[in-house]
């Protein structure tokens, strides 16, 4: 859904709400319709609450003073969860109007943003096949992405991911293993196993001529999908496992795929199992909380107390407005954790997450894969962008990651 602001001075400006396949439980609430429209997902009651109270509350505002904005709407929901006025209805506002601030100074929404500040290019993530929500359940893991932390600029980054991309549509055509395209661009899979996506995904990376470490494997696990009772259930291969064993899987693909970064491995709700991954592989491998943080700072303080990751998934839509989501990155970074701004599986044109990446220097940036134009429309921002700072372009690079997965100086 799409909120549109206009100032007194006729400028107008846009913000567009993206939204979860596989949602953690303590995210801002996605308000749909239900009933027979639009098989349920209609927005109707999202966009009658823009147009009414929360117009109400927030015309005549100052649309730079985005917290007494933001702290308006999170009074007039009044809920924990945002499921009042709606987590989409109040993010899409409170992008617009961040979009309005920056529009009406004439500055490009990363240097409203950073207000002065360094800023970096991030370090990219990119989706090389799905599986999991976004790909029929095809297989268990939910995402399989490489990031290219050799790469001397972000336009480089690209052009390597391009390559690695390639090989694996090669690789699993000749094999009989491509179906098409996933959710967030990447390829549809036919794997039997959650390892033949490993396996697949390693030797496209030595076929793109990457296989010195030049490019690593990122995965997102999104182990809450498939937790039930206690043990975590891989569908794709008719096995499951308690939590001990499936550390020793993880911990296992660790050691024999060049993995750099692992998301989710075990479900929001299994604390223990978070600190146990992060104790055993934490200082070589970046754990990321996503379903687990939900981009909250009360969350990101907490598990930071208990170690339970090394590494914070920021998702404005899971915070609902953009001061939440900027407190959350803040807490992420005063723990110590390494950040990366987060696209979600419905995306849409818009490209505020690409401008949030740079000015709020996060360091790295998930948006899907290299396909379809919700995702390139991203990564094109972030071309623009570099190409716009010239010589004085800073890329992030490999020392974004966590700090147990950075190279040694
Ligand atoms: C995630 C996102 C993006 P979704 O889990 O990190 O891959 O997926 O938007 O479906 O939550
Ligand atoms: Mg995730």
């Amino acid at each position: 859904m799409e909120v549109e602001l206009t100032s007194t001075r006729g400028i107008a400006a846009r913000g567009i709400a993206p939204a979860g396949a596989s949602k953690g439980s303590r995210e801002a609430i996605d308000l749909r319709d239900g009933g027979p429209a639009y098989g349920g997902f209609g927005v109707s009651r999202a966009l009658g609450n823009v147009n009414g109270p929360i117009a109400a509350a927030i015309l005549g505002r100052d649309a730079a003073d985005q917290e007494e904005l933001d702290r308006a709407l999170i009074e007039l929901d009044g809920a924990p969860n945002k499921s009042r006025l709606g987590g989409n209805a109040m993010i899409a506002t409170s992008m617009a109007a961040l979009r309005l601030a920056a529009e009406s100074e004439h500055l490009p929404l990363w240097r409203h943003l950073a207000a002065g500040a360094a800023v970096r290019l991030p370090l990219p993530e990119i989706q090389i096949f799905g599986g999991g929500a976004h790909a029929g359940g095809r297989i268990d893991i939910q995402d399989f992405l490489v990031i290219p932390v050799k790469a001397q600029s972000f336009a480089e980054a690209l052009a390597m991911t391009a390559d690695v991309y390639r090989a694996a549509g090669a690789q699993m055509s000749s094999r009989g293993r491509r179906y098409g395209v996933a959710d967030e661009g990447g390829w549809w899979p036919a794997f039997d196993s959650n390892e033949e996506g490993l396996e697949t995904l390693t030797r496209s990376i030595e076929a793109a001529g990457y296989g010195g470490g030049e490019v690593v494997i990122s995965l997102d696990i999104a182990a809450s999908e498939f937790y039930r009772d206690g043990r975590y259930r891989l569908s794709a291969e008719g096995r499951d496992f308690d939590p001990g064993d499936w550390l020793r899987v993880i911990a296992g693909w660790s050691s024999r795929f060049p993995i750099a970064s692992i998301e989710d491995p075990f479900a929001e709700d299994d604390a223990e199992g978070m600190r146990a991954v992060t104790a055993a592989l934490g200082d070589r491998v970046q754990i990321v909380g996503d379903d687990l943080l939900a981009t909250n700072a009360a969350r990101v303080r907490r598990a930071a107390e208990h170690a339970e990751c090394n590494a914070a998934l920021i998702k404005p839509n899971q915070a609902g407005t953009i001061t939440e989501t900027r407190q959350a990155l803040e807490a992420a970074r005063q723990a110590g954790f390494a950040t990366i701004l987060s696209a979600r599986s419905g995306e849409t044109e818009d490209v505020t997450i690409a401008h949030l990446a740079v000015g709020w220097n996060a360091g790295q940036l998930k948006v899907g894969s290299f396909a379809r134009s919700e995702r390139m429309a991203k990564w094109n921002e972030l071309l623009r962008i570099e190409e716009s700072l010239g010589s004085a372009a800073v890329f992030a690079g490999a020392a974004a990651l966590s700090a147990s997965r950075r190279p040694a100086p």
